[in-house]
């Protein structure tokens, strides 16, 4: 993709993104999506700046392609992480969950090109402001962490907002919704939930099987009242937080602890009805457990076809 701003400014082949998603991208899945020619990203989470730096240790030993870190803002060990991101010579950060201003110098000094992920338009001016090299635009159809603009709707006024290119996420898992991305006027899609369900994922196996058998509509938000809304998979759990949350009683003490270690006892432990599956709303049309190489290659292909067949153009005739 020789003409694509993304790939060019990367380094990769396929204008495609794997979402940063905390206990499930790790070195193996990043690595897997690198090699596949897309941009694959470990998942900081959590994790102090050694566990990090283990996870990053092994992606290189597993590929030559570049591949970068997803930082999450919120974590207690956020400021080791940025240290260890810069001590390892990572080209590439994405941000979530929060505002990268404190970090986006230490990361610029040593070279690492910063690409937040924001849900609002103010988040996404402030960033390219700060010297972000592009956004990520992700909806609310996404799983995890959301904010409450649809990608539909947030996309295209991100375009038009700022000058640094635009990565389109949240709700697209094939050709079809990377191909109405780059009419939106994205160069690149990010996607969590499509490899979620790749072979080389190592999310326990009752995850992946629950993301692939979901519909449409077996996704919900919680933690609103926390001020942190999550989409997960509705199971045992999310009803049990949802109904807790509408209890004028519950204290926000006792809801955050309802939380605290809900993802790693599904993804790690398998219990998904006692855990928090995040994934997003695209998760219904995720039917088949598919190699990064074949997800990326069948999306862009698909998306290709799509925008030079004409197809879409004749019912405008
Ligand atoms: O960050 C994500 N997705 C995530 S983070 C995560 S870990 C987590 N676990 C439990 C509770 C909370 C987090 C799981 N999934 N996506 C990027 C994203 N960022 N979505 C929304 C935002 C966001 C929201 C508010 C970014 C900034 C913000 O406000 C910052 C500010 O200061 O304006």
């Amino acid at each position: 993709m020789g003409n694509n701003p993304i790939c060019k400014m990367l380094g990769i082949d396929y204008p495609v993104i794997q979402g940063g998603m905390a206990w499930i991208a790790d070195a193996e899945l990043a690595a897997a999506v690198s090699n596949a020619g897309g941009l694959g990203l470990i998942a900081a989470m959590n994790s102090n700046g050694e566990q990090l730096r283990e996870q990053i240790r092994r992606a290189k030993e597993l590929t030559d392609r570049p591949f970068g870190v997803n930082l999450m803002l919120m974590s207690p060990y956020i400021a080791e992480a940025v240290n260890v991101v810069c001590e390892e010579n990572i080209p590439v950060v994405t941000t979530g969950a929060g505002n990268p201003a404190q970090y986006m110098e230490q990361l610029k000094a040593a070279n690492v090109k910063v690409i937040c992920v924001v849900a609002s338009v103010t988040l996404a001016v402030m960033c390219e402001r700060m010297g972000a090299s592009a956004v990520v635009a992700e909806g609310c159809e996404s799983g995890g962490h959301v904010g409450e603009t649809t990608t539909m709707a947030l996309v295209p006024q991100v375009v038009d907002a700022v000058t640094i290119p635009v990565i389109a996420a949240g709700g697209i898992a094939d050709g079809r919704g990377m191909a109405a991305s780059l009419l939106l006027g994205a160069k690149a899609v990010q996607m969590g939930t499509r490899f979620l369900t790749a072979k080389e994922c190592n999310v326990h196996a009752n995850y992946k099987a629950k993301v692939l058998a979901a519909k449409d509509r077996d996704t919900i938000v919680t933690g609103k009242t926390l001020g942190h809304p999550v989409r997960a998979l509705k199971n045992r759990m999310t009803r049990a937080f949802a109904e807790a949350e509408r209890d004028q009683n519950t204290t926000p003490e006792a809801l955050e602890a309802m939380g605290a270690g809900a993802l790693r006892r599904a993804a790690r432990e398998g219990d998904v009805q006692n855990g928090s599956c995040m994934c997003g709303q695209i998760a219904g049309l995720v039917k088949t457990e598919d190699t990064c190489a074949d997800i990326i290659r069948g999306i862009c292909a698909e998306a290709e076809q799509l925008l030079s067949s004409g197809a879409a153009h004749e019912l405008l005739l």
